[in-house]
């Protein structure tokens, strides 16, 4: 048994908490499991009627060590396991991940996730699929693995696509980091609760009462969202289908807006925009969660063993640069071919499934 989430029941709530305050509670294999297990057995437990899922309080208090709802997932151990193991135990983390978060999507019983903190990567994975989804004034969403030469992935590329306009493309292809008020505009958040009232609300919860209700009964008016006055640019500049195009547009429109977006595209990985935007294009065909999850495991696969991961995670998360070298390093490099090959079907290890009980 794992420490790295406390799992526990009271009465008819059953109760998630990530504890993992050194890395932001970014999620890793044993964590996954250790849930999906809870989520498991409370799905077929008449006793329970609704799950919270929220991150540890910090044991010292320590402010900083509780900014997280969760940071993301383990990517220090898989970009090891892609230099030292042929990605086994990478790919088996993303297997766990990915089957927890279908389970999430699927689930017959109303889970209510508090993003009181950075919530990015694997935290949008364990977020977006919660019918209550509460934002606060602490919340800070993005999809930031441009940075890192990964792709948008634990469902990313199911729920990107259905934003409204081209948002999904904006946060794939800057990082954009949203606050809670950003999340309630963006519908990536449904509630919107200043975190001096969570206690209650999940007491309230715990006691009994439909967690709908006491939601609706204590959110807020969120604040103004600064990405509203953005909106239009957003569907206009980033409404183009290819990279290159959107990179043009932005060029295009030189205002200071698009340059400092343009920057942030241009930084990014170049294979990391492309695979984004075949996903979302891809996603069409997916007639359900399970198949994105599929098509998702085949991209992480080949994404975790390119150079772009390691050069990526070594740039943001060990050296500290921000100084990645990627390859190919320009859009235009970034060739059909090469995505053929990571969309391709049949991964080193087989391909994905969905926890037998849930296929
Ligand atoms: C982009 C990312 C991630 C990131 C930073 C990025 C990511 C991720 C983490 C992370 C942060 C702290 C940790 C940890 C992981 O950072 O996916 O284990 O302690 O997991 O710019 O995609």
């Amino acid at each position: 048994m794992t420490t790295e989430v406390h799992i526990h029941s009271h009465g008819p709530v059953g109760h998630i908490s990530l504890n993992r305050p050194k890395a932001l509670h970014a999620l890793t294999q044993a964590m996954c499991e250790a849930m999906a297990e809870a989520l498991l057995a409370w799905r077929d437990d008449d006793a329970i009627t609704a799950v919270i899922l929220d991150h540890a309080p910090s044991p010292d208090g320590d402010p900083k060590l509780s900014r997280g709802f969760c940071a993301g997932g383990d990517v220090a151990m898989v970009r090891k396991s892609a230099l030292e193991d042929d990605g086994v135990s990478g790919r088996a983390f993303f297997y766990a991940e990915y089957r927890l978060n279908h389970l999430m999507f699927t689930y017959p019983k109303p889970i209510v996730a508090f993003m009181d903190g950075v919530t990015m990567g694997g935290g949008v994975g364990i977020s977006q699929p919660c019918q209550f989804r509460v934002a606060t004034e602490n919340t800070l969403f993005a999809m930031p693995e441009g940075n890192i030469g990964l792709f948008p992935d634990v469902g990313a590329g199911w729920y990107l696509p259905r934003l409204r306009g081209a948002v999904g493309k904006f946060l794939a292809l800057t990082a954009a980091r949203l606050d809670g008020a950003e999340c309630m505009w963006a519908g990536l958040a449904t509630h919107y609760l200043t975190s001096d009232r969570l206690a209650e609300a999940k007491a309230r919860i715990i006691a009994g009462e439909a967690p709908g209700g006491v939601l609706a009964n204590m959110a807020s008016h969120a604040p103004d969202a600064r990405i509203a006055g953005n909106a239009a640019k957003i569907d206009l500049l980033f409404g183009p289908d290819t990279l290159e195009g959107i990179i043009a547009a932005l060029k295009a429109d030189g205002g200071d807006w698009a340059k400092k977006e343009l920057k942030a595209v241009q930084a990014k990985c170049p294979t990391t925009g492309k695979v984004a935007l075949r996903q979302f294009a891809e996603n069409a065909n997916c007639a359900s969660f399970a198949d994105n999850m599929r098509m998702e495991y085949r991209i992480a696969s080949r994404m975790m063993l390119r150079h772009d991961f390691a050069e990526g995670v070594r740039a943001v998360l060990i050296d500290k640069d921000n100084d990645p070298a990627w390859d190919p390093a320009k859009p235009e490099d970034v060739i059909d071919a090469l995505l053929d090959g990571i969309f391709a079907e049949d991964p080193d290890g087989g391909e994905w499934t969905p926890f037998p009980e849930l296929a």
